[in-house]
């Protein structure tokens, strides 16, 4: 079934035409309303009035994280407050998130995309939908959420964390679906087979994954261990959340949501725009967005598209999965994690050195974040009750920068290895 067939089976000509009309209205509001724009397309010498094609797309310039850093909180809305209905958040690069603003129609629209994504991946009115993304700024919950809502499904949010009670409450609900992180998926079957539940049985038919990229040998082992059909999702909170894409039961890559998004592929390096068929990253520009639209957009994500017509019958291009980024961002446990962050949080703590590593590893299926840290010689004579408070402390700033418990290990001056004095700031064992 297709939730929106007008739009997602769009004649391309027309879907073009559509686009471009849509690009010009959110460049002109863009130049308008929001000065920071103003100034970047003065500087990139372009106007509202010379874009002509989607083409021209390209004289634009490019907005990335910084951008809503240095505009931090609301610089770049383009609406007055009084019109914005929910803000969310994601990680910054330093200590402060990136703020995205919704007006009602930005939600409703949401709602309607993440329909089409839950529809794609076969999910109905008839399901039993359990959600264990954490509600709360991450958009993946509340973006799910209200789109499975509009498709009709009843909605357990179940939210993330306290895993029995999530294999009870999917036994006991007659849950149909699933809704997470991969990873939390297959640490949801481990948990299950301890309590000699096997996940097979629990008759989840259809899964919904996203935020962080997984292989296809995961999803192959997924649909074995839940005897379910595993689809791909993808969003970022900068150009709306989930919903930018997702996979039809074909699995044969995500269509995307082109009515709403022009997707571009560029080398990242120059900056040169890619065909299709050539790999590079994405770059995503809203055209319907109200409260925060946002032109060119990096995305830092690598990916490939392709235009081919699909077997479901959508004509929306496709985007290969995820598995790559152009940047040093780890995605732990769903949580977008730049060592950046972490290196904030131990700069502004007296006693620590700035000698530190960022450890990755898996427990089983969980992600397991660990930051060691060399002390200063003068913390390293002190006190163990000092050490001790010294660690609680460090755990704490980072649980508060990136809501991600943490292992912290505490270790002696010099004793991190060096090679050509530098230390490998994150191992990544995954
Ligand atoms: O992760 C939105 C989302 C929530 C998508 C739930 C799907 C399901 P952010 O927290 O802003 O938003 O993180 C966005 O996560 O740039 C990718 O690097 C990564 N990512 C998201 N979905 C996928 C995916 C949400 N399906 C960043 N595969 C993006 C690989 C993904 N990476």
């Amino acid at each position: 079934m297709i939730w929106d067939p007008k739009h997602e089976s769009m004649d391309r000509e027309e879907l073009r035409s559509l686009q471009l009309d849509r690009l010009k209205k959110t460049v002109t509001l863009l130049y308008q309303r929001v000065p920071y724009y103003q100034k970047a397309m003065d500087e990139a010498g372009v106007r509202p009035e010379d874009i002509h094609s989607l083409g021209d797309v390209s004289r634009l310039p490019f907005t990335d994280k910084t951008a809503l850093r240095d505009n931090y909180p609301y610089g770049l809305f383009a609406v007055p407050k009084k019109e914005i209905n929910r803000l969310h958040a994601s990680s910054g690069t330093t200590g402060k998130p990136t703020v995205v603003g919704y007006t009602k129609q930005d939600l409703e629209t949401w709602a309607e995309l993440v329909a089409r994504v839950a529809t794609m991946a076969g999910v109905t009115d008839e399901d039993v939908v359990q959600i264990t993304f954490g509600y709360g700024l991450f958009t993946g919950a509340f973006g799910l959420h209200y789109g499975l809502e509009k498709v009709g499904a009843t909605i357990v949010p179940a939210s993330v964390g306290n895993t029995g009670r999530q294999i009870m409450l999917m036994q006991d609900f007659g849950a149909t679906a699933l809704v997470g992180t991969p990873s939390y998926a297959l640490h949801l079957a481990d948990t299950a087979r301890a309590m000699e539940i096997d996940p097979a049985d629990l008759g989840i038919r259809r899964g919904l994954f996203g935020a962080e990229a997984w292989t296809e040998n995961m999803r192959a082992e997924m649909e074995r261990t839940w005897n379910m059909k595993a689809t791909d999702n993808y969003g970022l909170s900068e150009v709306m959340g989930p919903g930018v894409s997702g996979e039809c039961t074909h699995a044969a890559g995500l269509h995307i949501n082109e009515d709403h998004f022009l997707v571009e592929i560029i080398n990242p390096v120059t900056g040169e725009p890619l065909g299709p068929g050539q790999e590079g990253e994405l770059v995503i520009t809203t055209l319907t967005k109200e409260a925060i639209p946002i032109l060119r957009y990096r995305t830092r994500d690598i990916t490939v598209i392709n235009e081919d017509k699909c077997a479901c019958g959508r004509t929306t291009a496709r985007m290969r999965k995820v598995c790559g980024r152009t940047d040093d961002m780890l995605i732990i446990s769903g949580v977008n994690v730049f060592p950046s962050q972490i290196e904030t949080v131990l700069m502004n703590i007296a006693g620590l050195s700035p000698h530190y590593q960022i450890l990755v590893s898996k427990k089983g299926y969980l992600d397991v974040l660990e930051v060691q840290v060399e002390l200063t010689d003068e913390m390293f004579t002190g006190s163990f009750r000092d050490l001790e408070a010294l660690e609680v402390m460090l755990r704490q700033k980072i649980f508060s920068v990136l809501s991600l418990n943490c292992r912290v290990r505490l270790l002696e001056p010099r004793s991190l290895a060096r090679s050509e004095g530098k230390i490998k700031r994150v191992i990544d064992s995954r």
